[in-house]
């Protein structure tokens, strides 16, 4: 029997909800495949933030560093701004696990109805691969003149050669392996003076490394509008912090609800654990209502599977939820026109399995 340790970190809202349709499937494969999860639980959230003035215990990460890796749920909640939650919680595991990559599956399932005409399971099927621990999500920068007529904020974005480098590389590498032919690059070089001309310039080098994979680049705006006129031309897209979060929002909404769509905040060379996570947040508006879509959370559990070598568990995940979806009589959520709950989708994927 194989074994891997699991922090899990339901975090707020819907993290709540969600969380326990993934342990569900877990436990489901687990079974299946002869594999045992160590699973513990952390109820670092708001709420902690709240009682305790932290996000996490002082010692937060030395507490995750010995798992293999950690299923998060969604962070956020009203009444705590979202950059006190953010960089208390999410933000600092990335960087001190120095999960640089963020991968972000866009796939259209079966058994989904796409707001495009004329597109159809198969068509939409590509990855965003978003730098994770530096660019535009930055501390740098300040207020100056508070309450004066010159009062003024300044944000920097950070860009160093090894960062860039290393997420392009990635991309490039990913392509390959996936048997992708195929890389875009999200710009903005031709209004930021001086970080996008950077990643263009580094762009361009790292590709000359690849020389049989084919490259493009588009500003941000143009590409968000092909993201939705022509989802189906790309393969693997390469974005800044920003863009990258902007575009794997984007993308699966393309697809038809985001709710589905999951995420791996990868650290490639395995020195510490990575994270796993829906994409989406914590969605007040429809927590403690029992109807969240747990799609995202457990495909982001099919997701860690893949990193920690169980490859055909985490295709049996895989394989359980397309079965449920095309299955046409699924037990959808509302976000997908039916009227299921959060636990009847969660428990019709886990019998699939
Ligand atoms: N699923 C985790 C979550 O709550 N994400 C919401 C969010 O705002 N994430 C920002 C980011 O991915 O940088």
């Amino acid at each position: 029997m194989r074994h891997h340790d699991i922090a899990v970190i339901p975090g707020d809202g819907i993290g709540t909800e969600v969380m326990p349709e993934a342990l569900r499937v877990l436990e489901a494969v687990g079974a299946r495949h002869d594999i045992r999860f160590g699973l513990r639980h952390f109820d670092w959230s708001c709420e902690t933030y709240r009682r305790t003035g932290r996000m996490m215990p002082e010692d937060g990460i030395d507490r995750l560093r010995e798992h293999d890796a950690i299923l998060l749920g969604a962070v956020g909640a009203p009444g705590v701004p979202d950059h006190v939650s953010l960089w208390g919680l999410l933000i600092p595991i990335r960087r001190e696990f120095d999960q640089y990559v963020n991968l972000r599956p866009v796939r259209l399932l079966p058994g989904i109805t796409p707001p495009l005409r004329d597109v159809g399971p198969g068509d939409i099927d590509f990855w965003v691969v978003r730098e994770n621990t530096e660019g535009e999500y930055s501390q740098l920068g300040g207020r100056q003149a508070e309450g004066t007529p010159s009062e003024m904020v300044l944000q920097v974005a950070a860009f160093t050669r090894r960062g860039t480098d290393r997420i392009l590389r990635y991309a490039f590498d990913f392509a390959r392996r996936l048997g992708r032919s195929h890389v875009t690059s999200a710009t903005k070089s031709n209004g930021i003076f001086h970080s996008m001309p950077y990643w263009d310039e580094r762009f361009h080098a790292i590709a000359a490394e690849y020389p049989g994979i084919e490259v493009d680049q588009y500003h941000i705006d143009i590409l968000a509008a092909r993201f939705v006129m022509s989802p189906q031309r790309f393969d693997v897209v390469v974005g800044s912090n920003l863009f990258g979060d902007i575009l794997s929002d984007l993308g699966p909404g393309v697809t038809g609800t985001i709710a589905v769509a999951p995420s791996g905040n990868i650290n490639p060379e395995r020195e510490h654990p990575s994270m796993f996570e829906p994409v989406h947040g914590s969605a007040p508006d429809i927590m403690g209502k029992g109807i969240a879509n747990p799609i995202g959370q457990i495909w982001s559990a099919a997701m860690m599977l893949d990193h920690l070598g169980e490859e055909q568990a985490a295709a049996d995940v895989m394989r359980a939820i397309e079965t449920v979806l095309g299955s046409g009589d699924a037990p959808l959520t509302p976000d997908l026109g039916g009227t299921a709950t959060t636990t009847d989708l969660g428990a019709a994927i886990a019998e699939a399995v």
